[in-house]
């Protein structure tokens, strides 16, 4: 085997509750994907809401079964908060805890290790009506939840996320406007991003004094690459950095925020609102393990044009985006296809982050009207297994010069539905059809069922 990874590595793959349980199976509180899909207009659902989804409620056996056919060790989920608490805060839906406690059975059984997340973009609808991450009662509110997961699972469960991408509903409902609430305004998403900071140290903080397992963050980490070496491009870059990486991934392993990030922050007034003991929480409760979601990376220049001053502060004050020539595009998603992006983030964390425990949690290739690609009844993804392969062989590279990286989940383990396109763009190594439910393999799965087998591939 040409590309042979550690031993022990985890393959496996991501999923999170909204997008595959079924908001409408068993009963559940509402959360805020719910309450946009039902009473406001958006843009982006084709009108399929998370009612349904992939219906892993209902079918999680046969989805773990299919786990374990094409060799997952791991796999990660998320609880829903609003399932498990429909208010957000008080009765525990007892219904919730026995369908989580026998999907960690399940997937124990078969040799899977679950890995649990306790956020992933779906805050329940009441605790944003209470201000969401704005407000310091949502995050005791999220604690409670936190302790309440796990002392339900913790015996069982090992491994577990506070947060899955936190600056995704930073960007999504604060600033860019694809996500509930849909606000557009620079102070609030820094105060959401502080807070969600805050509530995550204090989980992990609780989770260190009762628990014995770790505690993790996923990011999405975007590595930012300057149009050229000149010093406007090169500030441009890093303020990017700053901002949409460094913004947490820094204070989860190193306990506090960069400097030049406050610093920026502080000359335009637009530090957050924090509390004394706030410093010395993130300083003294980092993370065990790093999931890291790889999709793109960000291709940075300096402003064209200087903002106009009297404009609301944002990010984008700073820097401009832009297309590199020649680049590699998935063209069904719109994003920039860039394999060594992976050995970039991993070597940053090697060098610069104590080499800290870390694992791809996510990495993956949505395409659209995939049912071109059918063959004799099963979808022929072979730019699925390019991709993976692409990215698994800088990986390994990674590996190889000392990288601390643990191992590699797809996203995602079956066809499901997205915050922005609904079923447009699939990403499973299963097909799910939608109206019947049915699961078929695609290529790409019987090929990654090789790779865990062999540890590697050719
Ligand atoms: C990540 C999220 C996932 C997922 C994936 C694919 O940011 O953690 O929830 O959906 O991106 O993105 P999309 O579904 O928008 O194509």
């Amino acid at each position: 085997v040409e590309y042979q990874f550690p031993e022990g590595f985890w393959w496996g793959s991501a999923a999170s509750a909204t997008q595959m349980e079924g908001s409408r199976n068993g009963v559940s509180g509402e959360t805020i994907w719910d309450h946009w899909f039902e009473n406001e207009p958006n843009r982006f659902f084709d009108g399929v809401g998370p009612h349904q989804t992939s219906d892993f409620y209902n079918r999680y056996k046969e989805d773990i079964r299919n786990m374990k056919k094409i060799g997952h060790n791991t796999f990660r989920l998320s609880l829903s908060w609003a399932r498990l608490i429909p208010g957000g805060q008080g009765e525990v839906n007892q219904e919730a805890v026995s369908f989580y406690s026998d999907v960690i059975d399940e997937l124990l059984a078969h040799d899977i290790e679950p890995f649990v997340n306790l956020f992933h973009f779906d805050m329940p609808i009441e605790m944003q009506n209470k201000g969401g991450w704005e407000s310091r009662e949502v995050i005791a509110a999220y604690v409670d939840y936190a302790k309440i997961a796990f002392d339900l699972f913790g015996d069982r469960v090992k491994t577990w996320f506070t947060f899955n991408e936190p600056i995704v509903p930073v960007e999504g409902g604060y600033l860019y406007d694809f996500h509930y609430p849909n606000v557009v305004d620079a102070r609030r998403a820094i105060q959401v991003a502080y807070h969600t900071m805050i509530a995550h140290a204090k989980v992990v903080e609780f989770y260190h004094q009762e628990q014995d397992g770790k505690i993790g963050i996923v990011l999405n980490l975007t590595p930012s690459y300057p149009r050229s070496q000149n010093p406007a491009d090169l500030k441009a870059s890093h303020i990017c950095d700053l901002f949409f990486n460094r913004s947490f991934l820094d204070p989860a392993v190193k306990g506090e925020y960069p400097e030049d990030l406050i610093s920026l922050l502080e000359e335009h007034g637009h530090l957050p609102e924090t509390q004394p003991e706030d410093k010395d929480l993130l300083k003294n409760h980092i993370v065990d393990l790093l999931g890291v979601n790889y999709y793109q990376p960000r291709r940075v220049k300096a402003k064209d044009h200087l903002p106009n001053p009297y404009s609301p502060f944002m990010p984008d004050w700073f820097f401009d985006n832009y297309e590199m020539p020649g680049r590699k595009m998935n063209p069904y998603r719109g994003w920039e296809i860039y394999e060594k992006g992976i050995y970039d983030i991993m070597i940053n964390l090697r060098d610069n982050y104590g080499n800290i425990e870390s694992f791809i949690s996510e990495n993956g290739m949505g395409v659209q009207d995939e049912d071109r690609f059918l063959k004799d009844g099963r979808i022929e993804d072979d730019y699925r297994i390019d991709f993976i392969s692409g990215h698994l062989k800088w990986l390994h590279k990674a590996a190889q010069e000392g990288c601390n990286v643990k191992g590699y989940h797809l996203w995602t383990f079956m066809d499901n539905w997205s915050w922005m396109n609904a079923y447009k763009n699939r990403y499973g190594f299963y097909s799910v059809d939608i109206e019947t439910g049915e699961r078929t393999a695609k290529k790409s799965a019987s090929w990654f069922a090789d790779v865990s087998k062999q540890n590697g591939f050719n």
